[in-house]
């Protein structure tokens, strides 16, 4: 141990950061070699580079925060498609499309779900969260049930047998729980050869002098490079190769907390085919101007998304005449991608990617080797964003959909107002609801009296009067439920699930 000890101080010497050596002689034999495990990892010239960047990016961040504001633009309207806009013969025609590629085998979803869920405040992976509702379902399951519907949805179309593998970047933080996770629970159902779990990078959290962090005397805090991070991780983990194998020409990218997320969604899908994109976004109207949303816009020409921690506020106010939001076009973490641009992009572009600065409170020790929480920020995390690729598309799209049937994210404890377990498990039930309207379903008491119109009712703020859960099994997007519904009496709580038919 002694020479490797010699070997890593060395090297921890080169990059400047010999402090993360300084409780040393207090460790066990075990912290020990896991403390050198974890040094061995970080080379030291990226090291120093990084923690130089870090200081050098938040002393910039603290004298001239760098805006984009003056240079913004919004999405000119003719690329901007929208499901709002566009007549119904339309929507079908994109979804035939979509349908067709994915009968084809040639389209992949993927999963951004290295983050940990900071605010959420759970210490397991986001996606294994049951938002309670009446079935008991996590988002990982109404996922994969999602994928399996529109494979039979996509395969009985067109006579095919065929897949949407699904890709899932996790982090050091979600891997092992992730992949426990989905072999405990049979892949829900998928097929387990079309399920890829893959790791991003980790990076040092760096303090305000520029030196990597302690969090315990024997490990190094670290943190996720970001969810722009997969474009190494699919680098790293030769995922191209794998998708190229496959056949596969299109990649849905999505994050893991919106509970109405649309998995390899055939209207987008098909839309952003029909337009030879080879990045696309969809985009909802920003419900107010804090929303933690990016926007999607054009800065210098350029399309690009601007974060909502980075925008200025007087900016994300903005009116046009008619009282709507200039900066309208909210990111919902849903990216469009071929095979060709992520070759371009993990190939040589990624190195032109920036990092984002992210000034944090990190847990650490103090020189007396106490455990500290901080309750100021002191310490800077380095994230690469995933849509800061939209600037090398040569042909981009964007495409708006309606936030009702298609956003609702997990991002807070049931103590915050919004995107809360309640919201997103309301945002799903309503629209359960409206499908069962439509379908024809007839909603009674538990005394069997007929129940009145729910128009009443405030999505937001109430629960449908009935609660009717739909397994995504059974139906994707609201299709073929009169089958089931039509005329039927239900009562709260009611599942449509399989074993019900
Ligand atoms: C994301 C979008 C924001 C908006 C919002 C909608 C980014 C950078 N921002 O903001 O514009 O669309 O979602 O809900 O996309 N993740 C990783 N690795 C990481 C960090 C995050 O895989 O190192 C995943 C994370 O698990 C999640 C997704 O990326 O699935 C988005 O991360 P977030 O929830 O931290 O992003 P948020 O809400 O700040």
């Amino acid at each position: 141990m002694e020479s490797e000890l010699k070997i890593e101080r060395r090297r921890i010497q080169e990059a400047g950061q010999e402090q993360l050596l300084r409780f040393w002689d207090e460790l066990t034999a075990v912290q020990r070699d896991s403390l050198l495990g974890e040094l061995r990892l970080l080379e030291p010239r990226e090291l120093r580079e990084h923690c130089h960047r870090a200081r050098e990016a938040y002393v910039r961040e603290k004298s001239c925060p760098q805006r984009l504001d003056d240079r913004m633009c919004p999405v000119p309207a003719e690329f901007l498609g929208s499901v709002k806009r566009s007549d119904q013969g339309q929507l079908r025609a994109w979804e035939e499309e979509g349908l067709h590629q994915i009968a084809q085998n040639k389209v992949a979803v993927l999963l951004l779900a290295g983050g940990q869920g900071t605010r959420l405040g759970v210490t397991y992976p986001k996606g294994m969260y049951s938002v309670s509702l009446p079935s008991g379902k996590t988002l990982y399951q109404i996922q994969a049930e999602r994928i399996i519907r529109l494979q039979q949805l996509a395969g009985e179309k067109h006579g095919t047998k065929c897949s949407v593998p699904w890709y899932i970047m996790t982090s050091e933080f979600t891997l092992n729980p992730t992949q426990t996770f989905f072999e405990e629970n049979n892949y829900f159902g998928v097929q387990r050869s079309d399920v890829v779990i893959f790791e991003q990078r980790m990076l040092p959290a760096v303090d305000f002098d520029g030196k990597a962090i302690l969090e315990r005397k024997d490990k190094v805090a670290m943190a996720p490079d970001g969810n722009g991070g997969l474009y190494k991780a699919l680098a790293d983990n030769h995922i191209l190769e794998d998708m190229e194998a496959r056949g596969i020409m299109y990649i849905h990218v999505y994050c893991v907390d919106n509970i109405l997320v649309k998995m390899a969604d055939p209207v987008f899908v098909g839309f952003c085919v029909s337009k030879s994109a080879d990045c696309g976004a969809k985009v909802v109207e920003k419900a107010y101007p804090a929303e933690p949303v990016g926007v999607v816009c054009q800065v210098d020409g350029v399309y690009q998304v601007v974060e909502y921690s980075e925008i200025n506020p007087n900016t994300a106010e903005k009116r046009n005449p008619n009282g709507s939001l200039t900066y309208n076009a909210g990111n919902i973490c849903n990216h469009f991608f071929t095979l060709d641009f992520l070759k371009s992009v993990a190939g040589t572009l990624e190195s032109r990617l920036e990092y984002h600065v992210a000034i944090k409170k990190v847990p650490y020790v103090d020189n007396e080797g106490n455990l500290v929480k901080p309750v100021q920020p002191n310490g800077i995390k380095m994230e690469k964003f995933v849509f800061d690729v939209f600037q090398f598309a040569k042909n981009f799209v964007a495409f708006e959909v309606i936030r009702e049937e298609e956003f609702s994210p997990l991002k807070n404890a049931d103590k915050a107002d919004k995107d809360t377990p309640t919201t997103a498990r309301r945002s799903l039930l309503w629209q359960h609801f409206r499908w069962a309207v439509k379908a024809g379903a007839k909603f009674i008491d538990a005394k069997g009296h007929l129940l009145e119109e729910s128009s009443s009712r405030n999505p937001e703020l109430e629960d449908p009067p009935v609660l009717c859960e739909i397994s995504p099994l059974i139906s994707y997007f609201g299709e073929d439920l009169d089958l089931h519904l039509n005329n039927k009496d239900i009562s709260s709580p009611y599942i449509l699930d399989s074993q019900r038919l």
